[in-house]
C-alpha cells in the first residue's frame, strides 16, 4: 500500500491498526484523510486482514471535520456531495468489512470522529475520553451514520438529548449507556486492544463475519425471516474448515487453530 500522509498502518499478525495521524489538529478530518481512509479500507479487504483496529495519534481519537480547512471553501459549498464522496464511503466501507472492527478510543471523539467510532463494531475507551456530538453546536445535522448508530445504542430520547444539548459525555457515562464496551486506564489501552485484536484475528473469521452480517440484518427482519437467514448463514459456516477444526479440537481437548477459512 502507498505511504499515507494522514494515517499510520501497523500489522500484528492478521490484525491491522489504522491510526488517524494528524495529532496537532486532534486528528481532525480533512479531505486527504477521508480519501486515504477509503483506500486503507479497500486494502484491508485485499490483504485478508482478520481484525481491524481504528485509533488516533496523540491525545484525541478524532475531532471530526477539520474546521480550519472549511475556511478555505469558496462559494456555495455542496455538503451533500461532500458527504457522499468523502464520509459515506468510509462508513459503509467499515460496515461492509466482515471482520471485527474495534475503535480504540484514546481521547476525545467529536462530530464525525465520534461517528467513525460508532461505525466500528466494538469500542474500548480510555477513562479520560469524552464524546461530543458537536454537529448541533455549528448548526449541522449528525452525519456519517450517527443518526442511525446512536439511537440504536442508547434509544431515541438519549440520542436526541446528545444531539440537541451537545454536552460532552464522559467515558464512565458512555459505558453505562452502552456507547462503549469497555473503559480502561490510558496506559492499559494498547494492551487491552492488542489482546482483543489478537483473539479475534486468530478466531474463526468466516463465522465471525457471518455473525456480524446476521446481527446487522436483524434490525430490519421480522423473526421468521431472521430465523431463515440464520439457517442460511449456518449453512455457510458449517462448511468451513474452521468449523471442522473447532469440533476436532474439542474432541482432542486442545486449542483450535483457526485459519479463517
Ligand atoms: O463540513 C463538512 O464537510 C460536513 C461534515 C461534518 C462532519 C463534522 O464532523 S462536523 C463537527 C466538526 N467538529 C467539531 O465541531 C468539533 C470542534 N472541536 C471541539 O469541539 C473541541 O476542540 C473538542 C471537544 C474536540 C476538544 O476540546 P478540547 O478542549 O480538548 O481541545 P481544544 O482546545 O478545543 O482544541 C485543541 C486544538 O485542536 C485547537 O487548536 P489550537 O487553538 O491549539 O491551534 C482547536 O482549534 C483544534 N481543533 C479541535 N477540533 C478541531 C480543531 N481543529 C480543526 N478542526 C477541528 N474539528
Amino acid at each position: 500500500m502507498a505511504a499515507m500522509d494522514t494515517l499510520r498502518i501497523d500489522d500484528d499478525g492478521a490484525a491491522r491498526t489504522i491510526t488517524l495521524n494528524r495529532p496537532d489538529d486532534l486528528n481532525a478530518i480533512n479531505d486527504e484523510l477521508t480519501f486515504e481512509l477509503q483506500d486503507a479500507l479497500k486494502a484491508v479487504r485485499k490483504d485478508r486482514v482478520r481484525c481491524l483496529v481504528l485509533t488516533g495519534a496523540g491525545r484525541a481519537f478524532c475531532a471530526g471535520q477539520d474546521l480550519k480547512s472549511v475556511q478555505d471553501r469558496s462559494g456555495p459549498f455542496d455538503f451533500a456531495e461532500a458527504l457522499r464522496t468523502r464520509y459515506n464511503p468510509v462508513v459503509s466501507g467499515l460496515a461492509a468489512l466482515e471482520i471485527p472492527v474495534i475503535a480504540a478510543i484514546n481521547g476525545v471523539a467529536a462530530g464525525a470522529g465520534w461517528s467513525l467510532a460508532l461505525a466500528c463494531d466494538l469500542r474500548i475507551a480510555v477513562s479520560t475520553a469524552k464524546f461530543v456530538s458537536a454537529f448541533g453546536k455549528i448548526g449541522l445535522v449528525p452525519d456519517s451514520g450517527m443518526t442511525q448508530t446512536l439511537p440504536r445504542l442508547v434509544g431515541m430520547a438519549r440520542a436526541l438529548e446528545i444531539a440537541w444539548l451537545g454536552d460532552p459525555i464522559p467515558a464512565k457515562t458512555a459505558l453505562e449507556w452502552g456507547l462503549v464496551n469497555k473503559v480502561v486506564e490510558p496506559d492499559a489501552l494498547a494492551e487491552t486492544t492488542r489482546t482483543w485484536a489478537r483473539t479475534l484475528a486468530t478466531g474463526p473469521t468466516k463465522g465471525i463475519g457471518l455473525t456480524k452480517r446476521a446481527m446487522s440484518a436483524a434490525w430490519n427482519n421480522p423473526l421468521d425471516q431472521q430465523l431463515d437467514y440464520e439457517a442460511q448463514l449456518q449453512g455457510i459456516a458449517g462448511q468451513t474448515r474452521d468449523y471442522r477444526e473447532g469440533v476436532q479440537a474439542f474432541m482432542d481437548k486442545r486449542t483450535p487453530e483457526f485459519l479463517g477459512e
